[in-house]
């Protein structure tokens, strides 16, 4: 399932100006021709730096300029280019116009759930292109670890084909409750480092992974996605906050994505804090794709199509793995919960009560 298509917006338009196009064809009138938008190709580009509803800084050379969108693509800026694009511009007198973008290597997108509609179908969001790493940013505490959120962060990643790493940041406040945690991403080969920007850890570390790469933060509200940033350039200008007493929820300080160049060839984009991933709109077989460490186990189930879900335990042999302790519980508990919102079901953890009821049952036969 092409569940995140690199070139969404501009397909869809695509797609309804070829019917146009068929129409006016029909009709005799002639086309304006966008096909030409993104190139393969050229080395005289600006890298997007930060998008506006209807323009874009871009950096150009050594400067910032504004520019908008070429006319005769009808479509508001921020639904056509993303941070990280790599754009062609042209100057006519003071004004920068983005006359084509190229090709990208990879777009990280999201859906969101889309409030105004009942058939819960999600809307994807963009967020940026070109990424050769994604940092998932996690906080010790304040807010608390969820590996809820790193499942499904790693589930869209994945899909977008962007290696990622876990950066643990406020390590100050860790415990062994938040190593426990760790540790099994640690054991599934994913690289988790530890940083804590108030005691200047973790960040050389955490630099020699960012090295020679376009970057990306991503990761809640009030992690520390800023904070990092600024440790990374040596700069107290970037907005940061406090996290609010009463909910130890991040504020959502930073508001838009914005790209950040720390060295010649290496470059942090600081997105905005996200409170849920939506992951809905991935089909209930492929879930169990992105866990790697049910590989082993599923094509031993008594049936092909297995989902581990309402399948009867003794038929399951990735429940048996779950129940032995081999896979882990809270990353098959991340599976359950994900396989509920995408069979619109809730019936997780009474599948997981299930799990070790039918062991103990086992071991009494
Ligand atoms: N204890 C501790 N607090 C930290 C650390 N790094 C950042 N913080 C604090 O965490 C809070 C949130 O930091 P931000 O950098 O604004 O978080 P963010 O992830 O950018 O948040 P959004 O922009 O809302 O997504 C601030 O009060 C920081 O001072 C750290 O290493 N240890
Ligand atoms: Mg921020
Ligand atoms: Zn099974």
């Amino acid at each position: 399932m092409p569940h995140y298509n690199a070139y969404d917006s501009f397909k869809t338009k695509k797609s309804i100006e070829k019917k146009q196009r068929a129409k006016n064809k029909a009709l005799g009138k002639k086309n304006d021709d966008v096909d030409d938008f993104i190139i393969n190709k050229c080395d005289n580009y600006g890298i997007v730096i930060e998008v506006r509803y209807d323009d874009a800084y871009i950096l150009l050379g050594d400067e910032i300029i504004l520019a908008s969108l070429r006319r005769d693509i009808n479509l508001v800026c921020n639904q056509v280019i993303f941070p990280g694009d790599k754009v062609i511009i042209s100057k006519d007198g003071s004004n920068y116009t983005i006359i084509n973008l190229i090709r990208r290597t990879s777009l990280l997108s999201r859906t969101k759930k889309d409030s105004t509609r009942k058939d819960d179908v999600g809307l994807t969001k963009n967020i940026a292109a070109n990424i050769d790493l994604a940092v998932i940013v996690v906080a010790a505490k304040e807010p608390p670890l969820h590996p809820k959120f790193i499942d499904r962060y790693l589930m869209i990643l994945q899909n977008s084909a962007i290696p990622t790493i876990i950066c643990l940041n406020k390590c100050d406040l860790k415990t062994e409750e938040e190593e426990k945690i760790l540790s099994v991403y640690r054991k599934l080969g994913i690289p988790v480092i530890e940083t804590s920007t108030y005691k200047k850890q973790g960040i050389v570390e955490l630099k020699s992974y960012l090295l020679n790469k376009q970057a990306i933060f991503v990761g809640n509200s009030g992690v520390g996605k800023s904070s990092l940033t600024n440790a990374i350039m040596d700069d107290d200008e970037i907005k940061t906050s406090h996290v609010s007493n009463k909910s130890k929820r991040g504020r959502h300080t930073t508001t838009t994505s914005k790209y950040y160049i720390w060295n010649d060839n290496s470059s942090i984009i600081d997105t905005p804090g996200i409170r849920g991933l939506d992951v809905s709109s991935f089909s209930p077989i492929e879930i169990q794709d992105y866990f790697p460490e049910l590989d082993n186990w599923k094509n031993k189930c008594k049936y092909s199509d297995c989902l581990h879900y309402h399948e009867p335990y003794d038929s399951c042999i990735v429940k048996q793995g779950v129940a032995s302790g081999l896979i882990n519980r809270n990353r098959f508990a991340s599976y359950l919960r994900i396989m509920s919102d995408v069979l619109k079901e809730k019936n997780n953890d009474e599948i997981m009560k299930e799990i070790f009821l039918e062991k103990n049952n086992s071991l009494h036969k």
